[in-house]
Formats: C-alpha cells, structure tokens, sequence
C-alpha cells in the first residue's frame, strides 16, 4: 500500500453512483491531466462522472482527450444536488477549487487527493501527499493501492500532469521514484514528445511578447537576494490578457537569475486585484512561506498569492515588503 488512505476512498467510491470531479480555477496541466485521468478510471468502473471548473481551460490543457467534455461552472448557483461525491484534485484550498473569494463549504461528502503542502484539509477525507511531484503522481499511487492498471489514456494523462509539475524532472524534489513511474507510464504508451509540444512549445507570439514586457520590467533586489517584475491592468489588458503567462513566465524567469534566491512576477490581472507568482532558485528558499503571509500557498519551490482591493503601486509595496520581511525571518530562523 502506498497510502493508507486508499482503501477508504475507494470504498466512498464504490457507495455512490454519480461522481463530481474539479478542476481548479486557471487549471495547469497537473489538474486536468488528473481529472482526466480519474475520470476514465472512474467511468471504467461503472460510475457517472462529471468534471467541472470554475474557469477556461488554458490552451496547454486542450489537447488532452477528453479535456472539451469539462463544464465551466459558477460555483456560487451550482447545483451540488446530482452528485454524491465530489472528488477534488490539485487544490490547496476551497477557494481554488471554486474561484471565489471566500471559503466554501461544499454540501456534499467531499474527497481531496493533492500534493500542495499548504493543503488547508478542508475535506472530509484528505490525501495529501506534499512530498510527491504531482497530484497526477499521488493519483497513479493511488491507482496502484486499487489494482488499477492504467491503460493508454491514462498514462497519457498522467505524464501529463507530472511533466508539467516538475518542468519534465527538473524542479528540486524530483526523485526516482517519479523517473520510475514515468517509465511506466511510458511502457503503455503515454507520448513524452506530444506532451512536451503541447505543454511547453506551444506558445502564441502575444504569450511570447508579454514574457519580454516582464523581462524589461524586471528588477533586482541585491540585497535581498531576489529578482521581481510587476505589471499593471493596463498592460495586462494592452497584451490581450494571456492565461497563465504570470506562471509559465514565472518558472522560466524568475528561477534563474545570478545571486538570486528566489522570483516573483505580479500582475494586476482584474482593477485592484494583485495575482503573484513566486518561484524559488535552487532548493535553498521556501517561497510558499511568502505565499501564505498573502492568503495564498502552494510548494516549496513554486506558490502563488493574492493582493484585493489595493491600488496597483500600494499592492506591489506590500507584497515586496512582506518578502523582504521573510528573508529576515528565514535568515534569523
Ligand atoms: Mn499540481
């Protein structure tokens, strides 16, 4: 057994008949690939699945099979009442399940399998496993406990999940056993090439053009030992608003500066609304703790956070403060 929690899940599961699954708000490929993923294993086991998410997929998720079948929801007039179970994958809090400012309490018996190790364990049953490259990692351990041998689709699914969480094996905290289970999932016919195409070098030239908006805004901090580049709306909405180039611009750039210890790209993504991606370089620095000190979370290596209700200039000041204020924390501890 790899958790002990496995056995209990898959009896929730086999008690019931129509099953919810989520994607969280601005999915990554970890969470629809996840998704994806339980769902087949699911709808192979007889039951009703249903995927929903609280905003659009993201052009690096589309060409997972499967990935057009996911319903965009508002889950303030959601309709938990078809369902009997709602299992949630790849979310730290409930807030990132629904997209919601506040947090939600579901109606429904609720199952969260995930890997963030600020995981607020907000449901009934909680499985996180934050030592583990992915939710589509825990998944496949999962599956193992089941006796459930993915087939094609499957892997497919799940080496996407964990090829986009680890930058294909490359963030700290890759390990074997990931290498391992790759291989795996490789061996019955997951495509690394059509993954890594579709992931990682599929980017729209607007996508590409704001990454060099970023880079030209990008500031040092010497002192402190990190890099930041913030953007304001009008140069969000100015580039057409790209989905998750804050992130994906964030893993690229804000890991690899000299004398760095860690990154963070802040864009005002709505008026008043500060988004902050923080990216750690090396292993030697926990940007979550950074994260969390703004109502957000995430990984050792990779988290994210919010700024409400703030002018733009006000929120970056905030948010460079608060940073700085952990580095002496850190550097004291
Ligand atoms: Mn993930």
């Amino acid at each position: 057994m790899n958790y002990k929690l496995s056995k209990k899940i898959l009896e929730q599961i086999e008690n019931v008949k129509r099953i919810l699954v989520n994607c969280h708000r601005s999915p990554d490929p970890d969470s629809v690939g996840s998704a994806l993923a339980l769902t087949r294993v699911l709808t192979q086991m007889g039951k009703e699945v249903k995927v929903i998410c609280p905003t659009g997929l993201p052009q690096d998720t589309k060409f997972l099979v499967g990935s057009d079948t996911i319903e965009r929801v508002g889950f303030d007039k959601f309709d938990f009442g078809k369902f009997d179970l709602f299992i949630i994958l790849d979310s730290g809090s409930s807030q990132m399940v629904t997209g919601l400012r506040d947090p939600m309490k579901f109606p429904i018996p609720t199952v969260v399998i995930d890997h963030h190790k600020t995981n607020l364990l907000y449901g009934d049953i909680n499985l996180v496993d934050a030592k583990t490259s992915s939710t589509a990692e825990v998944l496949y351990l999962v599956f193992e406990d089941w006796g459930v041998k993915p087939d094609k689709e499957i892997s497919q699914a799940l080496l996407t999940g964990i090829l986009a969480d680890t930058g294909v094996f490359e963030y700290p905290g890759v390990t074997g056993k990931t290498l391992g289970i790759a291989q795996k999932l490789i061996e019955v016919g997951a495509d690394k090439d059509e993954i890594i195409l579709n992931v990682f070098k599929t980017i729209s030239f607007s996508k590409l053009k704001f990454w060099g908006e970023i880079i030209r805004r990008m500031e040092l901090d010497e002192k402190y030992g990190f890099v930041f580049s913030a953007l304001p709306y009008d140069v969000y909405s100015e580039f057409e608003k790209p989905v998750s180039a804050k992130e994906t611009g964030s893993s690229l750039f804000a890991t690899v500066v000299e004398g760095t210890k860690f990154g963070m790209i802040m864009v005002e993504e709505d008026k008043g609304v500060l988004s902050i991606s923080l990216r750690a370089r090396g292993n030697a620095f926990d940007v979550s703790k950074i994260a969390e000190k703004f109502g957000g979370g995430g990984h050792r290596s990779a988290a994210g956070a919010k700024v409400y209700d703030t002018e733009f200039e006000k929120a970056k000041e905030a948010v460079l403060q608060g940073a700085r204020e952990v580095v002496n924390e850190v550097g004291k501890g």
